[in-house]
């Protein structure tokens, strides 16, 4: 049987890669890669929602192709919510995530709450209607790095229950707990029904 295809407006392929391992067999993954789009869509929205629904209108506008975007990131409540919508750029660089972690540690150094919580909110465009899942991961943020695996803040972020960083867990663990993990089992749930 032919399986479904789903475009996913990303650039991020660690993105891909987890979105494509918590779907399993049963659909495609196209990436913008892909369907040979390599525009950077300016993410000027003020929300994770807006940015998602603007990444995923682009696509169906310039594509007519029905798609899911996801827009993601790192809430720090005792930072005033930083870098949140800004976490791909936090340090300025786009996707410079070295430099992310290293100015989220100094940011931290005197605060006693390092309490934050990844999320995930996914704009699926079909039609011009759009639907939003969204998922939550909550932890604390370590003091120093702990290990390599997974990307962006992976490597400071330890999940409530556990006592090793995202980047040490692996990514079968990060997949079952994570906010992406949340965000798509919902997403999944809605595919399923429709
Ligand atoms: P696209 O917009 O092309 O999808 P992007 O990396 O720019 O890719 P976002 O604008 O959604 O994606 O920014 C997400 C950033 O949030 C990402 O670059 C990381 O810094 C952080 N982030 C999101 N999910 C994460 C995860 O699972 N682990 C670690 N960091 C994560």
């Amino acid at each position: 049987m032919k399986k479904r295809q789903l475009v996913f407006a990303t650039h991020n392929k660690h993105k891909v890669e987890e979105v494509k391992s918590i779907l399993g067999n049963a659909y495609e993954v196209l990436s913008l890669t892909d369907i040979d789009c390599h525009e950077d869509i300016v993410e000027d929205g003020d929300s994770f929602e807006a940015n998602a629904a603007i990444k995923a209108k682009y696509v169906f506008d310039k594509y007519g192709l029905s798609c899911f975007a996801e827009d993601s990131g790192l809430v720090v409540p005792s930072l005033n919510g930083e870098p949140g919508i800004y976490s791909a750029r936090y340090a300025g660089k786009h996707g410079d995530h070295e430099a992310n972690i290293d100015k989220l540690l100094s940011n931290l150094e005197n605060k006693e709450d390092r309490k934050a919580y990844f999320q995930s909110t996914i704009a699926l465009i079909s039609e011009k209607e759009v639907q939003i899942f969204e998922g939550q991961c909550h932890g604390t943020i370590s003091e120093s790095r702990l290990g390599s695996g997974g990307f962006g803040y992976d490597p400071v972020f330890v999940p409530v229950g556990y006592d090793n960083s995202f980047g040490e867990l692996g990514s079968a663990i990060k997949n079952e707990i994570s906010h992406r993990g949340k965000s798509m089992e919902k997403f999944i749930e809605f595919l399923k029904s429709n």
